[in-house]
């Protein structure tokens, strides 16, 4: 099947929380990737757009703006900038990059919920939620403890008792209170919130997802599996202070929940930064680039939501997941310090050196893995020794014997030869872009180099005659000039100077376009990373991490009683061996080792980590607990963690039993 590019694409990249820097893991899984297809359809002649900005809502952002002592908006405004600086850095070419705090996107959330409303798809239900009267704040379930009603332990959370499994609701427990403030003023209040029906909309959804016949089957899969286990209504309102304000009477103190405000946002930032925008979201095809963690809210609640308000938006065209990138063989954790930042990597190398790397390794069928002497070799095997020192040679030849002037050339058989690769390779990577496969694009276009280069260096033209100097040369030039053409949507900024050498022609054509007589100038675009360069940043620990491990301890800091976090001793210790916990499914068994003595612990990590994973890794423990049993098993402390289940570690190396506090 011959596949056709549509008339007008629209361009979606995840929209990052607002909260801080991204690390890599992000980018290569959404705003990369995005920005390449979006320049390789502009190389294509496709009109379209690319659309990114801020995530700005949640309870995480309300969080994080407290914890800095600024207002939402304030603490919205910081990272919003720093952020846009940091794409800028990236040459990241939005058409516009906005935010879905702005007026636009409350403004069209509240059309589409209206809507969904009066199209008979908004459910009203009542939740009982606790509420601490001395806080005046709604608790999430993990924020109420209290005695347990099966084995009386006294700090059961409200979702489960740590010490005998049970499952519980905040409303269980004995004598509930709150983890913020230690009082008992808790009350349970019953309140209204809003829900999308999506069994209702269940019929519509399918259809529409079995009409999709263009998705990539596991995509495609997915969403059915989903359908098929039965969709239910979804709770849309959250009581939150920050956030877009739910338009109906009874409901105006709550907000929208994050995700039924977020994807709205590429609609409102479309509005917000792009004349005539309305096209693009109802007569465009929507291409949507996430991480796969988002693949759902794209392919139920987002289409779901918009077939609620029959607004006739343009539901997505094509999503694509991308799996994780791991780094270094491991997962990138900001709390152990594993991994690297968005605005870091760029102080190590330059812009192009990354966009290129994580080209090569995008996650798109599986996890890849970052790895500096991969990084090391494929920049200076690939885009250096393939690419960059054929340029140099080529042009500096110019240069030095021909004026920096491209000579008159009679073309033989060899030269027709790569003409034609050229117009092959050109089609193939125009069919591999139609399928969102950038990955293997970039494997053609370097393939086409690696060609143009053994033609230059069996022409030997350092010792050929004039004429036949002449042949290679402007082959060489003209092979370039569409190589650089090809590359630009990777590393936009040395091939663009890499065409400007070549005279400026920004034009991809399968005809050899730089004329004899041009005005050329040699250019070394790349320096070589030696080894030197990769034991350094080898040693370089992101600078992120320290600030991550400090907040969890506030964070504990936070939620206990300032008398109890004062006595809290905590010490370094190795976890030495790991078992499933006989009765519980989520909780392992470790062997520890604090230096003077080893202990047992109870930990629920299992589904978070594997037991390999674990092996030999230090941890944080709380170790002056008295000991309790977890479902029958002994345990004998606490170890840190944060809200995800990542474990706080050690930032380097330390002996075990060191005293943290
Ligand atoms: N902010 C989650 C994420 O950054 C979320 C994406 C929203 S896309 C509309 O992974
Ligand atoms: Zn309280």
């Amino acid at each position: 099947m011959i596949k056709v590019f549509p008339n007008r694409v629209t361009v979606t990249s995840a929209l990052p929380y607002v909260n801080g820097v991204k690390h890599l893991g992000n980018l290569i899984g959404s705003i990369l990737p995005a920005d390449i297809f979006h320049r390789f359809l502009d190389l294509f002649d496709v009109e379209n757009i690319y659309i990114c900005g801020t995530d700005d809502h949640g309870t995480a952002i309300e969080i994080g703006a407290a914890k800095e002592g600024l207002t939402p908006e304030q603490y919205v405004k910081k990272y919003y900038d720093i952020q846009r600086q940091i794409y800028e850095k990236w040459n990241f070419d939005f058409t516009h990059f906005g935010q879905t705090s702005a007026k636009e996107n409350h403004e069209i959330t509240q059309e589409i919920f209206e809507a969904a409303y009066d199209n008979g798809y908004v459910e009203k239900e009542s939740l009982v939620i606790p509420y601490c009267t001395s806080c005046k704040k709604f608790l999430p379930d993990r924020y109420t403890i209290g005695t347990c009603p099966a084995c009386q332990y006294d700090s059961a959370k409200g979702d489960q008792c740590e010490k005998c499994g049970k499952l519980l609701d905040p409303e269980e427990l004995v004598k509930p209170r709150c983890t913020v403030c230690n009082k008992t003023t808790i009350e349970f209040r019953k309140e209204n919130h809003l829900f999308l029906n999506f069994a209702a909309l269940q019929p519509k959804l399918k259809e529409w997802i079995e009409g999709n016949t263009h998705w990539p089957d596991n995509t495609r899969n997915f969403a059915l599996g989903w359908i098929k286990e039965g969709l239910r209504p979804r709770c849309i309102t959250r009581n939150l202070k920050w956030g877009v304000k739910v338009p109906m009477k009874g409901y105006e103190h709550l907000v929208f929940y994050v995700w039924f405000d977020a994807p709205i946002g590429y609609i409102s930032i479309t509005k917000a930064g792009v004349k005539d925008w309305k096209k693009w979201w109802t007569d465009s095809s929507i291409y949507h680039f996430l991480g796969k963690d988002n693949v759902p809210f794209h392919t139920i609640f987002w289409p779901g939501t918009l077939i609620a308000a029959n607004k006739k938006y343009d539901l997505p065209h094509h999503v694509e997941g991308y799996e994780y990138l791991n780094w270094e063989g491991d997962k990138f954790s900001t709390s152990r310090g594993v991994g690297l930042f968005s605005d870091e990597a760029l102080d190590l190398f330059p812009t192009d050196y990354w966009r290129f790397y994580l080209s090569s390794i995008l996650p798109e069928s599986k996890d890849s893995n970052f790895d500096w002497r991969d990084f090391q070799s494929r920049i200076n095997n690939e885009l250096i020794g393939n690419y960059g020192n054929l340029f140099y040679r080529a042009t500096l030849f110019v240069e030095k014997n021909f004026n920096g002037v491209v000579p008159e050339a009679e073309l033989g058989e060899e030269e027709h030869n790569l003409h034609w690769k050229l117009g092959k390779t050109i089609h193939k990577v125009e069919e591999l872009v139609k399928q969102v496969k950038l990955k293997e694009a970039l494997k053609e276009i370097l393939a086409l180099a690696s060609e143009t280069n053994k033609y230059f260096q069996d022409k030997k033209p350092w010792k050929a005659s004039k004429e036949e100097q002449a042949v290679a040369l402007y082959t060489a030039v003209n092979m370039l000039q569409p190589l650089s053409m090809l590359l630009k949507p990777f590393i936009p900024e040395t091939a663009g100077k890499a065409i400007d050498c070549l005279g400026g022609k920004q034009e991809l054509s399968q005809d050899f376009i730089v004329e004899p007589g041009q005005k050329i100038k040699a250019k070394l675009l790349f320096k070589k990373i030696e080894d030197v360069d990769i034991q350094k940043v080898r040693r370089y620990k992101t600078k992120y991490m320290k600030q991550d491990a400090v907040d969890t301890i506030e964070m504990v800091n936070d939620m206990m009683p300032f008398e109890e976090f004062a006595k809290v001793e905590m010490k370094v210790a190795t976890i030495t061996k790991v078992e499933d916990h006989p009765k519980a499914d989520k909780l392992y068994v470790l062997q520890i080792d604090l230096g003077k003595e080893q202990r047992q612990l109870v930990a629920g990590l299992k589904g978070i980590y594997k037991k390999e994973e674990l092996e030999g890794k230090q941890i944080i423990v709380v170790t002056n607990l008295e000991p309790k049993e977890l479902r029958g098993v002994k345990s004998h402390g606490m170890l840190l963690a944060a809200d995800d289940g990542t474990i706080l570690s050690p930032s380097k190396a330390v002996e075990n039993g060191m005293k943290i506090r």
